[in-house]
């Protein structure tokens, strides 16, 4: 999954793909470099970010995805809000990627199960705001996956397909250095929820390294490398998916694990070569 951020103060593109144009340039280009899916997101979760408004969210989002879809690449919109992804969907995006697990609009399960859609259920406790106030944790895997379960409770609930559903730990989310490591340590006992799991390390603070000033070009992007080093490790625990900026890069880690869990090579889409 390729990130497109359609958010003048994402942190991790700059705001440089703010411009329509520039986003559904870098959209046909994160599937050129082999992404199945492109996830296109109008509102910032950067630890500390404000909201943006609903109609302010779907006019960043809307056009991208209907001009992506149109091109033939697919798209998933990855959006809280219920209206934002009913028009997503609306407008051809193929998946909902909800970071708040559908806590942050009670409408959202309702909506999902309306379109059919398959929807990414991450691990959440609050809005960017006030989420650092929510990363208290006694054991922290055991927490994150008794709250995803709860989340899929409430899904199936409102009349989801349990089969439509997808799992995150929400790296980054409500979580320090520390929680981000030990649910990548211990990955597969969220495979005990049954359900695929997605994965978001991409150039987040946690990784290495350091040393550059905080959300400098060469601070942000020098955490290419140690994001593959994760790719190639949750690869090796059978994840479903990696939430990646540098697709080129995490395909290439994907194939390392690929070879090494000797499967068969897959081309750059997932199809076998
Ligand atoms: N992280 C961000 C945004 N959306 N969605 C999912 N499913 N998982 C994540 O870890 C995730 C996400 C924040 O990262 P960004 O600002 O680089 O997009």
């Amino acid at each position: 999954m390729g990130i497109l951020n359609v958010t003048p103060d994402s942190f991790s593109d700059g705001g440089l793909f703010a411009a329509t144009d520039a986003a559904i340039a870098h959209g046909v280009a994160l599937r050129a470099a082999g992404a199945d899916l492109v996830d296109v997101g109008g509102e910032s979760t950067r630890p500390g970010a404000a909201r943006v408004a609903p109609d302010v969210e779907t006019a960043r989002v809307l056009p991208v995805i209907e001009a992506l879809s149109r091109a033939g690449v697919p798209c998933s919109v990855d959006t809280t809000r219920a209206s934002v992804a009913a028009a997503a969907v609306a407008a051809g995006a193929v998946l909902v990627n909800d970071v708040s697990g559908g806590l942050a609009d009670p409408a959202m399960a309702s909506v999902v199960a309306d379109t059919g859609a398959p929807w990414v259920l991450m691990h959440w406790r609050a809005h960017s705001a006030t989420m650092t106030d929510h990363a208290v944790y006694g054991d922290v895997v055991a927490e994150v996956r008794d709250e995803l379960s709860a989340r899929v409770d409430a899904a199936l609930a409102a009349g989801v397909a349990a089969d439509k559903l997808l799992l995150d730990p929400g790296l980054g989310f409500a979580k320090r250095a520390e929680h981000n490591w030990a649910l990548l340590r211990r990955l597969p006992d969220l495979h005990s929820l049954g359900l695929p799991l997605l994965v978001g390390a991409s150039r987040k603070r946690f990784l290495p390294p350091s040393g550059h000033p905080a959300g400098s070009p060469a601070d942000v992007r020098a955490r290419d490398i140690a994001t593959a080093a994760v790719t190639t490790s949750v690869a090796a625990s059978d994840v479903w998916g990696v939430r990646v900026h540098d697709v080129e890069g995490n395909l290439q880690a994907a194939a390392v694990a690929a070879e090494l869990r000797g499967a068969a090579p897959t081309d750059r889409h997932g199809a076998p070569a």
